[in-house]
């Protein structure tokens, strides 16, 4: 009787990705490491919300975030910021969001964001809601976006992120 080594290591292999990510705030898509989700807290009469995240690229091949959903509103967008002729920073939808193999893509104010389109009730600083983002390469990954104010956010700001106006 021969055991089924393979078949043992296969099992090994995939079984980490089944425990659940939920005790950190970090969760994995494959060569994918989602960093940190979370949201603004909204005022009430706010319709729109924006999502943060990290996202780290650990793998050999580019892979691109293309979609996001999330059961609070009825769409989710993906924003960059620009600046106009005028020199003002307007937000733009784009279609997806690069993660180049190996590198690590920042969604923070000012930059790229999740925009959370048609808010019924405004995110209360504190409470976590489920997103499920879709990456090309690495598929499907539900993360929890912790609603919690920009000073928080724990990476600051002065990535100098704000592109040259002048
Ligand atoms: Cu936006």
């Amino acid at each position: 009787m021969t055991i089924n080594r393979r078949a043992l290591l296969a099992a090994l292999a995939v079984a980490p990705l089944l425990l659940s990510p939920a005790r950190a705030h970090e969760y994995r898509a494959g060569e994918l490491l989602i960093d940190h989700p979370w949201a603004r807290p909204t005022a009430p009469a706010q319709k729109v919300g924006a999502g943060y995240l990290t996202i780290r690229n650990q793998g050999g091949e580019a892979d691109r975030l293309v979609a996001a959903r999330t059961p609070l509103v009825p769409m989710v967008e993906l924003h960059t910021h620009e600046i106009d002729a005028q020199g003002v920073a307007r937000m733009r939808q784009i279609e997806a969001i690069d993660v180049p193999a190996g590198t690590t893509v920042e969604l923070m104010p000012g930059g790229l964001h999740l925009m959370l389109m048609g808010l019924a009730e405004p995110l209360r600083e504190g409470t976590r809601f489920p997103v499920t983002l879709t990456f090309e390469r690495a598929g499907e990954v539900e993360v929890e976006m912790q609603v919690e104010p920009p000073a928080a956010g724990g990476h600051g700001h002065g990535h100098g992120e704000h592109g040259s106006g002048g």
